[in-house]
């Protein structure tokens, strides 16, 4: 197949372009990235013979067009991803979430090409630390945030141009991802890179939250199953039963990084900071068998914090600009 990746410069399009290229050799890639200030194209450097890259912006109508019409399908990363972001200025939110999804979903009607769109467990609201249920396909759209809001309605999007044009789709909502080449503003990355450079991890409010941690490469796996075998206009949950609190991630990342358990500091809450998400991802595993790899969470953290030690020149030209950012928001 003819592959056509959009961000495939960012943290999850690059780790799928090196998944794909290892474990379904075989097909053509081309990625289609702006290269905001989250991609970078350092992310595909050891791959740059092996694939075709264009710099170009997915609200593009006329360079969408073109390379949508040269391709089998269009897995469709691009997107603006950062909570905390979206809440200072939530404008390229709505432009690349839901007019880039727009321009894309027009293309691939009038080429009549298949779409996998990638999304978030965000869609779906949060959950009570208390409550039995799990996030599935069935539960209400709830977004909190400009970011989970204009994911939400790129989602629907997609499902409106299934029932009303009858173009080829899917769609994930995955959980929050970790692992190599995830921008430091991130809650992971930003902790372990703090502790690189001497600076106290920093956690918002008390650290109650809950998020559903998966590991980027079981990410990948899970777009794989459902590229080959997902039905036409299904969306499925990716989920690994990863829920922990960010206290107990950061607790983690402070043992593993022989730090005392007490090393960080509290800073201002999110507004409308999200309580819990949780993935039951029951019709991923018995529809299409997907099953995670990575279900040791202290060893991927471990190998994840191993990398970004190692990796030093890709993260260090990020990391000043984002905590001064940070530190302007009160975080
Ligand atoms: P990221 O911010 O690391 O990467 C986004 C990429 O998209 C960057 O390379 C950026 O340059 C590119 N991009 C942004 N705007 C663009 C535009 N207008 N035109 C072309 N390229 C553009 O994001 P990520 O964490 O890799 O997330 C990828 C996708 O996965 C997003 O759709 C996100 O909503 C979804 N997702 C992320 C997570 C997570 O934990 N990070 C979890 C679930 C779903
Ligand atoms: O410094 C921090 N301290 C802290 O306590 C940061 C950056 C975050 N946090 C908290 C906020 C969240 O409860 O950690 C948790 C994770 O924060 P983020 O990494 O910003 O992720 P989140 O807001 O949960 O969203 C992520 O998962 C779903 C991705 O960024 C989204 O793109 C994805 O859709």
């Amino acid at each position: 197949m003819k592959l056509l990746v959009t961000g495939g410069a960012g943290f999850i399009g690059a780790n799928f372009v090196h998944y794909t290229l290892g474990h379904r050799p075989g097909h053509s890639i081309t990625v289609l990235d702006a290269l905001t200030y989250a991609g970078n194209e350092a992310n595909l450097s050891t791959v740059k013979d092996k694939i075709r890259f264009v710099k170009g912006n997915i609200t593009d109508t006329k360079l969408v067009d073109e390379l949508v019409a040269e391709h089998d399908i269009v897995v469709h990363f691009a997107a603006e991803s950062h909570n905390d972001n979206s809440l200072k200025d939530p404008s390229p939110f709505i432009q690349t979430n839901l007019i880039g999804t727009f321009t894309i979903l027009e293309a691939v009607r009038k080429h009549g090409k298949r779409l996998h769109h990638i999304s978030t467990d965000e869609v779906y609201g949060d959950l009570e630390l208390d409550d039995p249920a799990k996030f599935t396909a069935d539960t209400p759209y709830n977004p909190s945030s400009p970011y989970s809001s204009s994911k939400a309605g790129s989602d629907l999007l997609v499902r409106a141009w299934v029932r009303s044009f009858g173009i080829h789709a899917t769609i994930s909502n995955c959980s929050n991802n970790y692992g190599p080449y995830q921008h430091v503003e991130k809650f992971i990355p930003r902790q372990i890179t703090n502790i690189l450079t001497g600076e106290k991890p920093k956690l918002y409010g008390q650290g109650e939250n809950v998020r559903d941690w998966i590991h980027v490469d079981d990410h990948n796996a899970a777009v794989w199953s459902i590229i080959e075998h997902g039905r036409n206009g299904e969306t499925y949950l990716i989920g690994a039963d990863g829920e922990l609190n960010n206290k107990v991630v950061l607790e983690l990342i402070l043992e593993l990084m022989d730090k005392p358990k007490d090393w960080y500091d509290h800073v201002n809450d999110r507004p409308g900071h999200d309580m819990r998400y949780a993935i039951d991802a029951t019709k991923l595993r018995n529809e299409l068998g997907w099953r995670p790899t990575y279900t040791n969470f202290r060893d991927g953290l471990a190998a994840t914090i191993a990398w970004y030690a190692q990796n030093e020149d890709w993260w260090k030209p990020q990391k000043a600009e984002t905590e001064q950012k940070y530190k302007n928001q009160g975080h």
